[in-house]
This record gives structure tokens, C-alpha cells and sequence, in this order.
């Protein structure tokens, strides 16, 4: 039987620490979502971030929505915590003044969007607004060090939540590194992003954490591990001190085939 994803055992494994709680954008106990399939509520566009669409919730996966914008495709779906500020309750935009707008990508004529909008509100299932939950306040500093353990979105998969590493630090940015990924998936972000979370997160939500890649980086410090097999070597143990390089995007040598990180989903 294949062995479980265990926070406590893997960093022992890797002699890590996890992030303390009060780096993190996150509250301290995951907010209860309470939203079900199909109800209706303002979102920001994430391609139009200026514009407050209508969107309708697809799925529901912890503490995160599936939303889909009314009007879009089903091809541009995007994940938010219930309580992210760039969802809000139907009636919002109107009462700040403001006019609910058509997704980036319409699919229908921009002169039918007013009867659209009509049509689609029109005996719609709104999302109550005690459902959405205040957006906790940024941390202060940057406390991340190089080395701690997370749990972060990889943006490439936004409904994967994986283990990470933190692998540098820089003013208020920090490098996001995934475990066994050899660097395919790694970025930048804002130590307050509300993509990354403390150690323990998913299995609070009842959301589902990735196991770390089986991807070892092929670096000098690897090798040595690599010689002697154990359980460690099952996955990569990026050194936390040194973290694997980011192999380029661009311009690989040819013939070296697709990067295991980057094969589809
Ligand atoms: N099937 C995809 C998922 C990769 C997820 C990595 N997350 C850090 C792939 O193998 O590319």
C-alpha cells in the first residue's frame, strides 16, 4: 500500500522547519466554507482584476471556491479562498457605485451584455453574505527564512496545493520552491500572497495536499545521498540551504526531452 503524505515524518526526513503560522496572509484556523455548488456572487476578473464580473461557484475544495465567470468559457476557471477579498456578495458593486462588468473573453456580443447580466441574476442562487469571511491582516514582516517548509499553489496546477521550500528571500518576496520538482514549477511571491500556507493547512480544510515530487535535483550534495538508498532518497530533499537551480524555461538543449515537471496534468 503506498504510504500517506506525513507532514511530521517528512520533515524529520529533511531536518526542516515548518513556517511559523504568523508569516503567513492566512488566518489561524482555516475559515468554514459554507458555499455550495451553483451559487452566485461578485468576483474580480483575474485577467481584468479592474473589473467585478459575475461569477458562479463550480466546485468547492477546502477553504478555496472554483469559480467560473458568467459569460466566460469553462477554460479560465480560477480558485479563491472564501475569505479573499477579491470575492464579494451579489449587490456590492451596485451599492459602492460601481457596474458589474463582462468577463475578459465574453462569449456573446458586447451589446448583449445587459440582458445577459439581466437573464443570469434573474432567479439565480446568491451566496449569502455571512459566507464570506473577513481577509485576514498582512504580516508585518518578512519572517520566512530560506529552508522552511509550506504549503503553496502551484500556479501552473492552481488546484494542486503542494509541500514547498522556502528557497530565497528578498524585501518582501520570497521563492517558492516545490519539493521533487526540480525548480519546473517554482515563483517568486509576495510574503503575504494568499497562495502560500503554514504546514498543516489542507489537512485542516479537508483539502487534499500533493505528495512532493520523486524528482531528485541533480545537484553535487545530491549525489552522495543518492549513493546510499533509504527512504530519503525516495524524494527529492532539496537542501534547504541551497536550493535546486531553476532549470531554464527556454532554450534547453534539444534532445534532452520534456523536464519530468512539465508533461501534462
Ligand atoms: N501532472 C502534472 C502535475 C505536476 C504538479 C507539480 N506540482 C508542483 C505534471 O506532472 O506536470
Amino acid at each position: 500500500a503506498k504510504e500517506q503524505f506525513n507532514w511530521d515524518d517528512y520533515l524529520k526526513e529533511t531536518e526542516s522547519v515548518a513556517a511559523p503560522l504568523h508569516c503567513f496572509r492566512q488566518s489561524r484556523s482555516p475559515p468554514t466554507n459554507d458555499f455550495k455548488v451553483g451559487m452566485k456572487l461578485e468576483a474580480h476578473d483575474p485577467r481584468n482584476v479592474t473589473s467585478v464580473c459575475i461569477a458562479t461557484v463550480i466546485g468547492i475544495t477546502g477553504a478555496r471556491l472554483r469559480l467560473r465567470l458568467d459569460g466566460s468559457d469553462n477554460k479560465n476557471d480560477f480558485w479563491r479562498l472564501v475569505d479573499s477579498s477579491d470575492i464579494q456578495p451579489i449587490g456590492t458593486c451596485e451599492k459602492k457605485g460601481g457596474m458589474l462588468q463582462p468577463p475578459l473573453g465574453f462569449q456573446m456580443n458586447a451589446s448583449s451584455w445587459p440582458m445577459f447580466l439581466l437573464r443570469t441574476l434573474n432567479g439565480a442562487e446568491m451566496a449569502p453574505a455571512a459566507f464570506f469571511k473577513k481577509e485576514p491582516p498582512k504580516p508585518v514582516t518578512n519572517c520566512f527564512k530560506v529552508g522552511m517548509k509550506l504549503e503553496a499553489i502551484d500556479r501552473k496546477n492552481p488546484y494542486l496545493i503542494c509541500p514547498a521550500t522556502i528557497g530565497d528571500v528578498k524585501g518582501d518576496e520570497v521563492f517558492v520552491t516545490f519539493d521533487g520538482w526540480r525548480g519546473a514549477f517554482d515563483y517568486w511571491c509576495r510574503c503575504d500572497s494568499r497562495d502560500i500556507f503554514p504546514v498543516g493547512w489542507c489537512s485542516l480544510t479537508g483539502d487534499a495536499l500533493q505528495p512532493p515530487g520523486n524528482n531528485v535535483a541533480i545537484t553535487k550534495s545530491s549525489a552522495k545521498i543518492q549513493s546510499s538508498p533509504s527512504k530519503v532518497t525516495r524524494r527529492s530533499m532539496q537542501s534547504p540551504q541551497k536550493p535546486a537551480p531553476v532549470p531554464a524555461q527556454r532554450g534547453r538543449k534539444p534532445g534532452r526531452g520534456k523536464p519530468p515537471g512539465q508533461s501534462a496534468v
